[in-house]
């Protein structure tokens, strides 16, 4: 089918319906689809390319919901079960901010008996030996179960959190959102709404978000384009959304069965089709771990604007599969960047800019000199 309408669409900055994306999804046209993409990328970043120095940290991999797809969630006293103390935390953050990170990324389990001022207490501890670093921390999956286990509002809580110390929230949890597919992979998961309840809480008190969605399992296209136009929907409600991230489903010690990893054909149409119908989104980011170094590289040119970042320790897509490294030192991320002809900008979390890598007069903008 020609893709003529939706290209003509695209060049005059109209928004795409969902019919339109569900076509993209099931034409075969990747280079057309691709090349819309990238117009759309360099009309709102032009050639830079985002990355951040930062590390992930997961406290815990003990988890109440087991969702189907996770493969890093444990139950207390199984063998790999695990908790980090706060000083084991703080330490990871050290050995970070040593390496010149300036976020830190933090998501976690559900666990069964930490209380709820224990991750109050670690955003605190944290915060207090690094003021500046910026803590991207918990999912809504997350926030949602402090407020259960605190008796406490979703507002309230995000309140505390922020006053201890938290910068942002990351996207995860939101997997995909539509009931019937949602209901197979992580049926003890909150919902579509719910998740999409709280983000819209988080961006009310001025806390800015992530957005993902877990592609590659149970879901069809259908179910793809409906959770990106809940995403659009509330980003036109809100604003508070900086990032989509479509994260490639890894099937490896996962309970989803006949599930296969994801191709690099439809990881690029994922992401050309994101950067397409997210109108309102300001970036797409590639997530390395998950695409592979290659993919991502090439996805830069599918309408992705941002590689993620160091990340230094992985354990949610490594204990699914993942063949990549975990650490990618910085002067990599830049090279990756260059290599497809685009300017590599280190970022702090809020997309502020750090450093602008556009040769060999590399500089720092005028009002952040160091
Ligand atoms: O919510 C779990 C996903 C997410 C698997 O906000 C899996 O910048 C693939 O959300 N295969 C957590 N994915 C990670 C996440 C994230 C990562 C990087 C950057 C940001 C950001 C957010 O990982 C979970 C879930 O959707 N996940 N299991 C799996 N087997
Ligand atoms: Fe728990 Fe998150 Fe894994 Fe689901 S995806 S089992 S909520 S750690």
């Amino acid at each position: 089918m020609s893709l003529k309408i939706i290209e003509r669409k695209v060049l005059s900055g109209e928004r795409l319906t969902e019919e339109d994306a569900i076509l993209l999804f099931k034409s075969d046209d990747l280079l057309t689809i691709g090349e819309l993409a990238h117009y759309v990328s360099r009309k709102k970043n032009s050639d830079y390319v985002y990355f951040v120095v930062n590390r992930h940290i997961n406290p815990s991999n003990i988890c109440i919901n087991r969702c189907r797809f996770c493969a890093f969630s444990k139950d207390k006293g199984d063998s790999g079960a695990y908790t980090l103390t706060i000083d084991e935390i703080l330490e990871r953050t050290r050995e970070a901010m040593a390496l010149g990170a300036t976020e830190i990324h933090i998501v976690g389990g559900l666990h069964p008996e930490l209380p709820y001022e224990f991750y109050i207490e670690m955003l605190r501890v944290i915060k207090r030996e690094f003021p500046a670093v910026h803590l991207q921390a918990f999912t809504a999956v997350e926030i949602d179960y402090f407020s259960r286990i605190s008796g406490k509002s979703i507002g309230d809580v995000l309140l505390e959190l922020k006053e201890a110390g938290l910068g942002s929230l990351p996207g995860g949890g939101a997997e995909i959102f539509e009931k019937r597919i949602r209901e197979r992979i992580c049926p003890e998961k909150i919902t579509g709404e719910r998740w999409l309840e709280i983000m819209r809480t988080a961006h009310r008190l001025g806390i800015r978000s992530n957005a993902t969605m877990l592609y590659g399992h149970l879901e069809d296209y259908e179910s793809r384009v409906h959770h990106l136009s809940l995403l659009r929907a509330l980003q036109d409600e809100t604003g508070g959304f900086q990032a989509f991230i479509p994260l490639a489903f890894h099937p490896k010690n996962t309970r989803i069965n006949g599930a296969n990893y994801t191709t690099a054909i439809d990881d690029l149409k994922t992401i050309a089709v994101s950067r397409l119908f997210l109108d309102n989104f300001p970036h797409i980011k590639s997530f390395w771990i998950m695409l592979g170094k290659k993919i991502a590289q090439l996805s830069l040119l599918f309408g992705s604007d941002d590689l993620d970042g160091t990340v230094v320790e992985e354990k949610i897509t490594h204990s699914a599969g993942a063949m990549t490294d975990e650490f990618l030192p910085k002067g990599e991320l830049i090279r990756l960047i260059r290599k497809a002809g685009k300017i590599p900008v280190e970022r702090d979390t809020l997309y502020r800019i750090i450093r602008i890598y556009d040769g060999a007069d590399d500089h720092q903008p005028e009002n952040n000199k160091k």
